[in-house]
């Protein structure tokens, strides 16, 4: 494996990028997507599982894991890849985005960061740039994100701008705290809501910084995906083709196969995850709620050409009867289902703009989904 950090661009399909980054501890194929594992594991999954599906990547919470276990402690138990037992590349988040969303009591200062209140035991933490960049690699991250403000959607402009410039700044003292290492990258983080000229600048200040990666963040907060996806088709143009771009926090397939479209490389999210424990299956035929009672004594698999067991195997009566009772085999079949399920579409993107035929692909995906399964 590559002793640095590497993006190669394979093939492109209009705007839609087949690549792969290389580094020491493995290669992702793009566009990937990664699934989450906030607080050192991907809920309700074994990450052999989770490799087995074909993740090449796992993400990791900045905020989380500062909290419980600690930083210093992850550190003095021999990093994190090796405490969770997953040898291959992990993303780290930096921490504001979760602080906004989950702490009490934050206060935001340029100079020192933020200042929270744990959710907890009500601990105050602080979090500059630089901290945020010091536990990322206490953790032992592979990909590092710089510190930013995300601002949910709708805000006013001034608001906006002000938490954009602020980010941009953060970006420059992150890279400087992140120095040289060449087989690890930190990533900068376009924000600008759902303002072009702002969007323009924050892509253009970033690339000024010749970063590893680029994200795309401060989307998916509040916005409706048209907005989204015409964010998208004004930052990415800005952005250095030769660097990887990823969309933070999206989405779902329908977010992320028109994302590929214009240009982006990886992907985070939630859904799969939370989705499976609460009921919900992700299928090439749609979503399909397994709480509904329509399923009780259906004796069908989620679906029979899957080559994931827990489509394949399981009735969806069972499935039924599991996320009614609230038992933890319906999250753990649902979850392994779901990252299945958007691997499997990872896989089909990367095939189809490897053979010139991403947009027959798209429309075939949408087919499926339209027939619903019933
Ligand atoms: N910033 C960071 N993490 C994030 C986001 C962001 O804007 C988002 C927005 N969709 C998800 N995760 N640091």
């Amino acid at each position: 494996m590559s002793e640095t950090f590497e993006f190669t661009l394979k093939a492109t399909d209009g705007n839609a990028r087949l690549g792969a980054i290389t580094m020491p501890r493995g290669e992702i194929r793009t566009p990937a997507f990664m699934p989450v594992g906030t607080a050192g594991t991907v809920k309700a999954m074994y990450l052999d599982q989770v490799r087995d599906l074909g993740a090449d990547i796992i993400l990791g919470n900045t905020y989380h894991l500062m909290l419980r276990p600690g930083a210093e402690r992850v550190a003095r138990l021999g990093g994190l890849h090796s405490l969770i037992r997953w040898q291959y590349p992990i993303l780290t988040d930096s921490g504001g985005f979760q602080v906004m969303s989950l702490a009490a009591l934050r206060q935001i200062d340029e100079k020192k960061g933020v200042t929270f209140k744990s959710h907890i035991d009500g601990s105050v933490h602080h979090m500059s740039p630089e901290r945020s960049i010091e536990i990322q690699g206490l953790l032992g991250s592979d990909i590092q994100m710089q510190l930013d403000e995300c601002v949910r959607l709708p805000a006013e402009r001034p608001e906006i701008e002000k938490s954009t410039e602020m980010s941009l700044r953060w970006a420059e003292r992150c890279r400087i705290a992140f120095g040289d290492q060449p087989g690890k990258a930190m990533f900068g983080i376009v924000q600008g809501g759902d303002i072009p000229d702002l969007r323009i600048r924050s892509a253009r200040g970033l690339a000024d910084l010749d970063l590893k990666g680029y994200a795309v963040g401060g989307l998916a907060v509040g916005e409706p995906q048209d907005v989204m996806l015409a964010m998208l088709e004004t930052t990415l143009p800005e952005l250095p083709t030769t660097k990887p771009r990823y969309l933070m926090g999206v989405g779902t397939p329908d977010d992320i196969i028109k994302s590929v479209a214009r240009g982006i490389d990886m992907f985070d999210c939630v859904m799969p995850t939370r989705a499976g424990r609460h009921g919900l299956a992700f299928t090439r035929r749609g979503k399909v709620n397994l709480r509904n009672a329509r399923h009780a004594e259906d004796l069908r698999p989620l679906d029979e050409e899957s080559d994931c067991p827990a489509a394949r195997d399981y009735s969806r009566a069972y499935l039924h009867h599991l996320v009614r009772a609230n038992e933890s085999l319906a999250g753990m079949l649902l979850t392994w289902n779901n990252l299945h399920y958007y691997q499997y579409l990872m896989q089909g993107i990367r095939a189809a703009i490897a053979e010139g035929r991403f947009a027959d692909f798209v429309g075939e995906t949408h087919q499926g989904w339209a027939r619903g399964d019933i």
